[in-house]
């Protein structure tokens, strides 16, 4: 009798359009999270390819004005994105192309694989683009990228347009100017600000946005290498995080960007964090083992770490650094008191690798 009177409680509540919570409580408040992400490797091999093919077929228009081919993470139903957070995309330029000025409500970080008298304007400050570049593009910031030269040029671009959408707040505006007119002196925001420690004097510390559109790889490279001699993390190895030089702060309120080298030998430890993240190999070649899986990789590839998986980084070469790039959403979860991390106390603190990654034979059982 209390069975069915209990059904038929739920099956009106339902009607109602109400939901007990003691019935379906863990999977409503979980013990821990719960991804549908997963770990997941992108061959540069192939994504360089499919790029290239559709360089020659693509043509950009004011309709798709960015030649951008985003990675759809298997464990989100084909969803386009990389994380439940973060969209994530390999961008192909042709030489002498153009993508249009435009601006958006997502905010978006580019890092540059491959490029040649290639500029980005961002909000009037055009700068020149080489391997290694990285360029932030802030909330509602008109920005047109071109190629002057012959070659194409091939960055990554990451953008919060999953947590834009899911906010319902995507605004996008195409304007009416193709390229923007360039405000500044060409290179401007790096001659200005390319010096983080010092600042024009005239000049109030710019708390919102980091004033540098474009930080260079030469500095970039010049930290690592310093920072290597000094210190290093012993989860990643001698990483930087890329920040608004004038508060310290991460590059967007949403995600934040990481470059960090692997010295020939490391092996680092595992440690689990609640963030998503997405990496570029820039340079070398190594594993990242995820959640005891082996994820072999070398120059170009991207993987993906969802959140709370156990992750550590290997460089077995004897002589050669890996230098990986990478987004991740960790503002976000910082900024809403829900981010948590913790090292992996057992096995000396190195996971139990169960199996090696392989993307063909993951496909093939489905
Ligand atoms: C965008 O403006 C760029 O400017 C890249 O390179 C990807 C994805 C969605 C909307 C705008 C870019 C984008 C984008």
């Amino acid at each position: 009798m209390h069975e069915a009177e209990l059904e038929k409680l739920y099956e009106e509540m339902g009607r109602n359009h109400l939901k007990p919570l003691w019935a379906a409580e863990r999977s409503i408040v979980p013990v821990e999270p719960q991804p549908k992400a997963v770990a997941w490797l992108w061959k540069w091999s192939r994504l360089y390819d499919f790029a290239r093919r559709a360089g020659e077929m693509v043509t950009l228009d004011r309709g798709g004005d960015r030649r951008a081919m985003g990675l759809s993470n298997p464990g989100l139903g084909g969803l386009p994105y990389a994380t439940p957070t973060l969209w994530a995309a390999v961008q192909w330029l042709n030489g002498r192309e153009v993508a249009p000025a435009h601006r958006h409500t997502p905010q978006a970080v580019r890092f540059i694989i491959e490029g040649k008298d290639t500029y980005s304007t961002v909000q009037g400050d055009k700068v020149y683009l080489e391997r290694g570049d990285f360029v932030i593009n802030p909330p509602w910031y008109w920005h047109d990228h071109g190629s002057e030269g012959d070659t194409p040029a091939v960055w990554m671009d990451g953008l919060d347009i999953p947590i834009t959408n899911y906010l319902d707040a995507s605004f996008f505006d195409l304007g009416s100017k193709e390229v923007q007119d360039v405000t500044a002196v060409v290179n401007g925001s790096v001659m200005k600000y390319g010096y983080g420690q010092l600042r024009p004097a005239w000049e109030a510390p710019c708390q919102k946005y980091s004033p540098l559109s474009t930080y260079k790889w030469a500095t970039t490279e010049r930290a690592l290498n310093n920072l290597a001699k000094a210190d290093a993390s012993p989860f990643d190895d001698v990483a930087l995080e890329y920040t608004n030089p004038h508060t310290g702060r991460p590059v967007m309120d949403t995600l934040t960007a990481w470059i960090q080298m692997l010295r020939p030998g490391i092996h680092t430890k595992a440690h689990r964090q609640v963030n998503t993240a997405v990496y570029h190999v820039f340079e070398g070649r190594g594993a990242t083992v995820i959640g005891g899986v082996r994820f072999d990789w070398e120059q170009g590839d991207i993987f993906v770490i969802p959140t709370w998986a156990y992750h550590e980084h290997i460089n077995e070469s004897k002589t050669e650094r890996a230098i990986l790039f990478s987004i991740q959403d960790t503002p976000i979860l910082v900024a809403l008191g829900k981010y948590r991390e913790e090292a992996l106390s057992t096995g000396g603190g190195h996971q139990q690798v169960k199996k090696t990654f392989d993307a063909d034979k993951v496909l093939a059982h489905k």
